[in-house]
């Protein structure tokens, strides 16, 4: 059985084939959004070399990376749909189905790798939670480095971004550019070169790797070190597809999906700091935001805390005093 074939036939027909799921002995296709040479992607490839090769090919695992089988946008709905078994997808831009997944990307709550796994160690349970109703499960999760303010202007308070357009790749992003008074549209990580090229984006927040996937020094020259949050792609499986194997498959997964979560974090902070240097070289001015523009970010910060609380009710008062806690 082809799972790519029944994935584009049952896409056109808008079904979802959740009664298609892939058993043992089968390949499944394995959606990315984000550039094939990026260490979220690199990982998610030797995950399923991993699976591949400890299940001597029963199970065939074939990542596909920048949006080239599905775009970043509905990665999560064909793996909840069963359209594809298994694939990955940013956490925090799924804030639609529910408040719990933009809980990494709030200002300031965790600023640091070591306070990033703290929240998501909080988090988890909850994330899980709520994936299962939706008959998903996740396999890993793994680290964006600190997020930054990209412009082509010098920015040295949130009133300097007034009017200016703004690249945004979640709720909380278009947000934060809104109470900015900048002009948020939500872009893909794959479409960005065009996006700034042709100047519908001027500023973006996102870490320098993003920035140096997308050689951005080709079209802003500031990036701002205002290590405001630390979001997480997550790497989902349908529960169907994954019930459909047996209990060795299953663990073979798992012990590869431990494996690739600990390479992931232990890439993103190897690198953290590399990305930044790469910024520079390449002629970006790279700096501290101004104690200004900090300040309004903590504010900004803290109004979207409050925002996010009153959405995410008890549930998430919850997790952050268990983040709190530890
Ligand atoms: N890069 C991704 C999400 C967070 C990040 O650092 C992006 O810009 O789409």
């Amino acid at each position: 059985m082809k799972f790519a074939k029944i994935t584009l036939a049952g896409f056109a027909a808008g079904l979802a084939l959740t009664a298609q799921v892939a058993v043992a002995g089968e390949r499944w296709d394995m959606p990315l959004a984000y550039a094939a040479s990026n260490y979220h992607s690199e990982n998610a490839a030797q995950f399923a070399q991993d699976v591949t090769e400890a299940t001597g090919g029963e199970l065939e695992i074939v990542a596909h990376p920048g949006g080239s089988l599905f775009k970043g946008g509905e990665i999560f709905r064909a793996v909840r749909t069963g359209q594809a078994p298994i694939g990955e997808r940013l956490i925090s831009a799924l804030g639609n189905e529910d408040p719990m997944f933009e809980i990494d990307a709030l200002p300031f709550l965790a600023t640091s790798f070591a306070d990033a796994r703290r929240l998501f160690d909080a988090s988890r349970g909850a994330i899980d939670e709520i994936l299962a109703v939706k008959g998903l499960k996740m396999l890993y999760a793994v680290p964006w480095p600190p997020q930054g303010l990209y412009a082509n202007i010098p920015i040295n308070s949130a009133a300097d971004m007034n009017g200016l357009k703004f690249r945004a790749y979640n709720a909380a992003t278009s947000r934060l550019a809104e109470l900015m008074g900048a002009i948020p549209t939500k872009i893909e990580a794959a479409e960005l070169t065009q996006a700034f090229s042709t100047g519908t984006a001027e500023s973006m927040i996102s870490s320098g790797s993003t920035g140096y996937d997308r050689k951005i020094w080709e079209h802003v020259e500031y990036w701002y070190d205002t290590q405001a949050w630390l979001p997480k792609n997550m790497v989902i499986v349908n529960l169907e597809a994954w019930d459909g194997l047996d209990d060795a498959t299953r663990n073979i997964i798992t012990e590869a999906a431990a494996t690739a979560e600990a390479r992931g974090w232990a890439k993103a902070e190897e690198l953290a700091n590399w990305y930044k240097d790469k910024l520079m070289e390449n002629g970006m001015t790279v700096e501290p935001p101004s104690d200004q523009l900090a300040g309004d970010f903590r504010s900004i910060g803290e109004q979207m805390m409050n925002e996010w609380l009153e959405r995410a009710g008890a549930k998430g008062q919850g997790v952050i005093d268990s983040y709190n806690a530890n």
